[in-house]
């Protein structure tokens, strides 16, 4: 098994620890800045860690596309061509073929499909994804998958399933024995619930390093991601570290930790910066709104981040209006610092045993609005 995970505290389902790798440890729950094209977009990696960042992801997708596998393994690998030292986790690809990729065709050998920048045909399989992400030298590698849209019928969503789990065993194999890289299984089978069993129990019978819950947060909406995370998370192995894909919004979170999930990715924080959008204790706070043009007070007077320390919201609001690249700066900057220092009162809370009372004054506080 690479890489040690220890659960220091429990409370409820909930639970905190560290997830030992070769380059540095990572602290759960844990939230990992996406990275897409080897940049936290307008961030430096130095900064990323700032905000109290253990771990980036980066995506097969993109980085086949541009600049190429290939060219970053000669470079010396992602971590040396980015400047971030810390552990990369990086998504397998096929996620990002159906949501971007055109011209698609799936088979039980891969996807083929054509490049959104500039048309040129690929394929990913299983073995070409793996292969990929070891070019890259990623730390943490997710098997090959396919996460079906929602609302799809249950055949439709079951078939799927199956395939990702043929894919997974082939994954698997593909990935062989690498010490000091882990690889981690994705559950799939959309809200249906002997279908995440099935998923599991398959996972579980190959056997991976930790096991992510894929299929979530593709339009269902939070009441029923959060019925599936009422029994998802205890199908995979209780000693190995739990990832939910691509969520989410910071009560997203809150509610999957409550749930036993100890790692998550997405792109709110960072995407939203660049279009005026910030996270606070109290909620999103739209920077363009005209209400913050004469406004001195800081956006949060309690956050430590660039942002909050040096400038107005009547500053922000005017380089957000304006489109100066500062703005883009600034909100990333205090957005990743804001889930950071979310994810940080989690475990803090987690290993004081009062998740509940953690819980009740983070929705009291949105539940105030913005000052
Ligand atoms: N599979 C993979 N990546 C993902 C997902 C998935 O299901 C999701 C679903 N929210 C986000 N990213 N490989
Ligand atoms: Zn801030």
């Amino acid at each position: 098994m690479s890489f040690a995970f220890d659960i220091q505290a429990r409370d409820g389902r909930a639970r905190s620890g560290v997830l030992r790798t070769t380059r540095g440890d990572i602290r759960t729950p844990a939230f990992m800045p996406v990275g897409t094209a080897a940049t936290v977009k307008a961030m430096r990696p130095e900064s990323v860690r700032e905000t109290g960042a253990d771990i980036l992801l980066g995506n097969t997708y993109h980085l086949m596309l541009r600049p190429g596998a290939e060219r970053i393994a000669r470079l010396g690998g992602l971590h040396r061509f980015m400047n971030w030292d810390g552990p990369i986790l990086t998504d397998s690809g096929g996620f990002q073929v159906m949501s971007l990729a055109s011209l698609r065709k799936l088979t039980e050998a891969g996807v083929r499909f054509s490049s959104h920048i500039d048309g040129s045909k690929h394929v990913l399989s299983p073995e070409s994804s793996m292969e990929i992400q070891r070019l890259l030298g990623s730390d943490i590698v997710m098997a090959f998958d396919e996460c079906p849209a929602l609302p799809a019928d249950k055949a439709r969503i079951a078939a799927s399933m199956r395939l990702s789990m043929r894919w997974a065993q082939r994954s698997r194999d593909a990935f062989g024995d690498r010490p000091g890289h882990a690889l981690f299984g994705i559950q799939q089978g959309g809200l249906a619930r002997d279908l995440r069993e099935e998923s599991a129990e398959a996972l579980r019978a190959i056997g991976f390093d930790g096991y992510a819950i894929g299929g979530l947060a593709v339009g269902e909406g939070q009441a029923a991601m959060f019925e599936v995370l009422d029994h998802a998370p205890q199908m995979l192995p209780e000693d190995r570290p739990r990832y939910l894909m691509g969520v989410g919004k910071p009560d997203d979170i809150v509610g999957a930790v409550l749930r036993g999930v100890d790692m998550f990715d997405c792109v709110l924080p960072s995407r939203s910066g660049r279009t005026g959008q910030a996270w606070t204790r109290r909620g999103p706070v739209n920077l363009r709104n005209a209400r913050h043009r004469d406004d001195p007070r800081p956006l949060d007077e309690s956050c430590t981040c660039p942002a909050c320390r040096g400038y107005s919201r009547a500053y922000l609001h005017h380089v957000t209006r304006a489109d100066e690249i500062i703005g883009s700066m600034l909100l990333t900057w205090h957005n990743l610092q804001y889930y950071q220092d979310l994810m940080a009162g989690l475990r803090q809370a987690i290993a004081d045993g009062d998740l509940a009372g953690f819980i009740a004054a983070f929705d009291r506080q949105r539940a105030e609005g913005d000052i």
